[in-house]
């Protein structure tokens, strides 16, 4: 089936999740939705917002441009607008950006009749910054854990909340999430070489199949994981990645709050090795 003609098929109302019909429409090649206007709206807002509070910083280099969250005196309450106000007003619009893209996500899958993965991974990346920006500065007790909106500022925190817990490289979550980052590079490598080898060869070569590659692993190395196992193995590393990232940045503080080189004491300790 053409493009097209597949797109008229099922281009058809139906399947959202709220308003029924209202907004149930495409603007060119895209679908709108009830969620499209909120994605459009709270994208506005945050980035107007960014630009507002970019004006009020006393740069307009783009390195070192910030919105910084509110002071640890803040605790939780709300703050004026140029003491992190801004910030918290902008958080909110981008997760609330972010879950509209999702939703949206979820009703082109409900028109569609496909699985709901591409949501469910994209809601892992924001549950990944949402674990940053809001779930550990709450349990933290202070919106001032939160990372800052600026390009050298964020990594300034990145490395001031690495070095506050001594070394986040012995960090046992940490180390679990950047294996399944380099894991999932890995499997993409392999599996992207793969799918080329066998479809797309030289000028006048024949194109391979499937079978080709399954073949090639089996002789490698005995075993082929198969063409659906492949993209399941790959969603799976890609989300354990953001999904542990998540884990070792939120029990870092709430959790425990020592170094996490002390932490392998217990390791050190056991009583076998005497
Ligand atoms: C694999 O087995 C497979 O099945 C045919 C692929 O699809 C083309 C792949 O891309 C890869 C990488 C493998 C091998 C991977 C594992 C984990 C056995």
């Amino acid at each position: 089936m053409a493009l097209l003609s597949f797109e008229r098929k099922y281009r058809v109302r139906g399947g959202t999740l709220i308003g029924g019909d209202l907004f149930d429409f495409w603007v060119g090649p895209f679908y709108v939705g009830f969620f499209g206007v909120t994605t459009l709206f709270f994208s506005a807002l945050g980035t107007a917002l960014i630009i507002y509070g970019a004006a009020l910083g006393d740069t307009w280099n783009p390195w070192l441009i910030t919105i910084d969250p509110p002071d640890v005196s803040y605790g939780l309450a709300l703050a004026p607008l140029n003491e992190g106000g801004l910030w918290q007003i902008i958080t909110f619009c981008a997760t609330g950006a972010f879950v509209s893209w999702a939703l949206r996500e979820v009703e082109i899958c409900r028109k569609l009749g496909i699985g709901y993965h591409v949501p469910v991974a994209f809601g892992v990346a924001i549950l990944a910054y949402v674990t940053l920006v809001i779930i550990r500065p709450v349990l933290m007790g202070a919106w001032s854990y939160g990372f800052p909106y600026g390009i050298m500022t964020h990594l300034d925190w990145v490395s001031e909340t690495g070095y506050q817990y001594g070394n986040f490289h012995y960090n046992p979550a940490h180390m679990v999430a950047i294996t399944f980052f380099f894991t999932t590079t890995f499997a993409l490598a392999l599996h992207g070489g793969a799918i080329l080898s066998a479809t797309n060869p030289g000028r006048g070569e024949v194109v391979k199949t499937t079978e080709h590659e399954n073949s090639f692993f089996r002789d490698i190395m005995g075993y082929s994981i198969g063409m659906i196992g492949i993209h399941r193995l790959g969603l799976f590393l890609a989300l354990s990645a953001g999904i542990w990232s998540a884990i070792c940045i939120v029990i870092a503080g709430p959790l425990y709050e020592g170094s996490w080189n002390d932490w392998w004491d217990w390791w050190k300790n056991i009583p076998i090795w005497n």
